[in-house]
């Protein structure tokens, strides 16, 4: 009787995650014309492997059970190597704990399969409790850099404070995803650090990092913006100054606080960057995507900005463990132009929408900009329409 439960549901669950790997994604209609979203989410936590989860012994675990939970896979960063699009994914465990893994396709938009471990990354002296949402640069020195959020119980609270927590920006590089050197720490004098990353050229002969500099763990305080600074290396990575490129603005869909996305996409007319906005609602934080794009010689200073998101939350994607929330941190260009931009939504999911850079410029360039104030948002749409009569007035004559 115990054989048969054990093989059945071996059988069962084993065909059930292969058919969910094997699933073709398809591409949806784009009513908005500036990327493209997919039918299905790209990776689950019913994607992670089964031999993470499962013992496979009958002795051991006679009703096969799971032993190991998993609870999301979500903000990952990005990058294309050796034909293949790979993601190291955040795998939050049922623990709480996460952990990055490497996620490939072969195309980009579907049959994303986890390595076969996940990536067992050194320690610096203090250990990290928790580390989230690393950004990829595959830097001109030679390395590829990971930067992610290494997070550590702050000890500087009262002994029953058993949630504060201190972000920093935990380094480590690597040249093939599986071996990974740690470095120390990101380095900076102005608090706690969460959203780091690495710009892929020197600049002025240095590392240079778009930073997010923030009083505390959640809230940004008077460090709101995200930022950019100059190191002279990553063996010690220490930004001293930092230089506000985009600040957190009232009423805007980054009021409450922002943070860079990927690294930047280099184009003819300037830098890509994609970023995410916070804003407070009566049912929580809203988090949504939003683009600019910086000059090429000074990624610093934005050149171009859209009014408002670029991409929100929709439909199922509101929903989950922090509903409300599109975040992401990794996007690919193909050598076509094609742009392959991962996000993953209410930090339980990861989807890839598509664009290319043609599209993505002509979107930074030739959007308005946030005026700020609704009488002005009139002016901006009433030029449109003027435009457009004076379009069809055009035609007829
Ligand atoms: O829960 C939403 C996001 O919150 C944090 O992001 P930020 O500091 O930019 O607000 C991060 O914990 C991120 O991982 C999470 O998705």
């Amino acid at each position: 009787m115990k054989k048969d439960l054990f093989t059945e549901r071996v059988k069962l669950i084993s065909e059930g995650h292969e058919e969910l790997l094997r699933r073709k994604n398809i591409k949806t209609f784009s009513t908005n014309g500036i990327y493209n979203r997919y039918e299905n989410p790209i990776l689950t936590r019913d994607h992670v492997p089964l031999q993470w989860r499962f013992d496979f012994n009958e002795e051991t675990n006679p009703f096969f059970m799971e032993r190991i939970g998993f609870n999301a896979t979500l903000n990952s960063g990005a990058i294309k190597l050796n034909g293949k699009y790979l993601l190291v994914v955040r795998v939050e465990g049922n623990d709480r704990k996460s952990i990055f893994a490497i996620a490939e396709s072969p195309n980009g938009i579907d049959n994303f399969k986890f390595w076969d471990r996940p990536i067992s990354m050194p320690q610096t002296e203090k250990a990290d409790t928790n580390v989230y949402d690393m950004r990829l640069t595959k830097h001109d020195d030679g390395w590829i850099y990971g930067i992610f959020c290494t997070e550590r119980k702050d000890p500087n609270v009262p002994e029953g404070d058993t949630s504060s927590a201190v972000a920093a920006a935990g380094i480590a590089r690597t040249k093939d995803l599986i071996s990974w050197e740690r470095l120390p720490d990101l380095k900076s004098t102005t608090g706690q650090q969460r959203n780091v990353v690495l710009f892929p050229h020197l600049v002025e002969g240095k590392y240079a990092l778009f930073t997010r500099p923030q009083d505390g763990f959640i809230d940004t305080g008077k460090g709101g913006g995200i930022g950019f600074g100059l190191s002279d290396s990553m063996e010690n990575a220490e930004v001293k100054e930092e230089v506000i490129v985009d600040a957190k603005t009232y009423h805007t869909i980054y009021e409450v606080k922002n943070g860079l996305g990927p690294a930047p996409i280099r184009t003819t007319h300037g830098w890509l960057h994609l970023a995410h906005g916070v804003r407070n609602t009566a049912a929580g934080l809203r988090y949504t995507l939003y683009m600019f794009m910086t000059d090429l010689e000074k990624p610093w200073v934005i050149t171009y900005k859209p009014h408002g998101h670029f991409l929100a939350p929709l439909k199922e994607e509101r929903v989950g463990d922090v509903s409300n929330v599109v975040f992401s941190n990794g996007w690919i260009t193909d050598e076509d132009g094609t742009v392959y931009i991962y996000y993953a939504s209410s930090d339980t999911r990861m989807h890839v929408a598509t664009s290319t850079i043609n599209q993505l410029v002509d979107y930074c360039i030739n959007s308005p900009q946030d005026k700020l104030h609704s009488h002005l948002s009139v002016e901006t749409i009433n030029q449109l329409i003027d435009k457009n009569i004076k379009e069809a007035t055009n035609l007829i004559d």
